[in-house]
C-alpha cells in the first residue's frame, strides 16, 4: 500500500542546480530526480570539479524498481552494481542532465564521454559497425557546441534504445532535440559510464542510493516538494 507523498527536493551541484522535478516539452513527460553528483578529473594531484550530472527517472521507475529494491538499505544499494544496472537498463525513460561547473567546449566534453563509452562497449562487446556509426553522430551533435558554466547537455534514454541529445545554456529543457541516435547499446553507455562499474560520478551512485529508497519504500510518486530543511 502507498504511504505518505514522499518529498522530493533540488540539489545543489557547486554553481548547478538540479529542480527536484521536469516535464520534457520534446516529450511531455514528467521526470524526478533520482540523485545528482560531481564529475571531476584530478590534475597535478588536485580534484578539480568540471560538470555536475543529475539522474532524472520517469515517474514508472519507482513502480519497476521496488518490487526487487524496496527496503534495502543505503550500503546495499551502494555497493550493489546490478541495482545501477536497473536504473540504466529498466523499462522507464531517464533524462540526465550534465552541467558545467568550469567552461568545456562540446568537443572537449564529448571526447571524454565517447572515451568511456567506446571503452564499456569494447569490453562487453557491442561495439560494432552500427555503434561506430551512432558514436560520429554523437560526435557530431557536439562539434559547433560551447559549454559556458551552467550550461547544459540533457541526454534522454529511452528504453526502446533511442537517445535523444539537446543542448542549453543553463538549466531549462529545450523545446526541440538537437539529434536523435537510434541505437540501444549507444543510448544505454552514456549512463553505464556515469553510473556503471567504472562510474565517472561515485558522488551521483551515492546520492542515488540514498534518496531512491525513501521514494522506493513511499511506493508512489505523488511527490511533494520539499526544499532541503
Ligand atoms: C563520461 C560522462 C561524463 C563525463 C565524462 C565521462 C564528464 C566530463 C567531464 O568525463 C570533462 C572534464 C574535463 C574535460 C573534459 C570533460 O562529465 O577536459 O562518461
Amino acid at each position: 500500500m502507498a504511504g505518505a507523498a514522499p518529498v522530493i527536493t533540488a540539489i545543489q551541484v557547486e554553481n548547478v542546480e538540479f529542480p527536484p522535478l521536469y516535464t520534457s516539452p520534446a516529450t511531455g513527460k514528467s521526470y524526478f530526480l533520482g540523485g545528482a553528483g560531481e564529475r571531476g578529473l584530478v590534475i597535478e594531484g588536485n580534484f578539480i570539479k568540471f560538470t555536475g550530472i543529475g539522474v532524472y527517472l520517469e515517474d514508472k521507475a519507482v513502480a519497476s524498481l521496488a518490487p526487487k529494491w524496496k527496503g534495502k538499505s543505503f550500503e546495499e544499494l551502494r555497493d550493489t552494481l546490478d541495482f545501477f544496472r536497473d536504473i540504466i537498463s529498466g523499462p522507464f525513460e531517464k533524462l540526465i542532465r550534465g552541467s558545467k561547473i568550469r567552461p568545456l567546449s562540446g568537443p572537449e566534453y564529448s571526447k571524454k564521454v565517447i572515451e568511456n563509452s567506446v571503452a564499456h562497449m569494447k569490453s562487453c562487446g557491442t561495439y560494432g559497425d552500427a555503434e561506430a556509426a551512432a558514436i560520429e553522430q554523437f560526435a557530431q551533435a557536439f562539434k559547433n557546441v560551447n559549454f559556458p558554466p551552467g550550461a547544459s547537455v540533457f541526454y534522454r534514454q529511452s528504453p526502446d534504445g533511442i537517445l535523444g541529445l539537446s543542448f542549453s545554456q543553463d538549466g531549462s529543457i529545450p523545446e526541440k532535440e538537437a539529434a536523435v541516435i537510434e541505437n540501444k547499446a549507444v543510448s544505454g553507455v552514456v549512463l553505464e559510464t556515469m553510473i556503471g562499474e567504472h562510474a565517472v560520478s561515485p558522488d551521483l551512485k551515492r546520492c542515488l542510493a540514498e534518496r531512491l529508497p525513501v521514494l522506493l519504500n513511499a511506493g508512489t510518486t505523488n511527490f511533494k516538494i520539499g526544499n532541503g530543511n
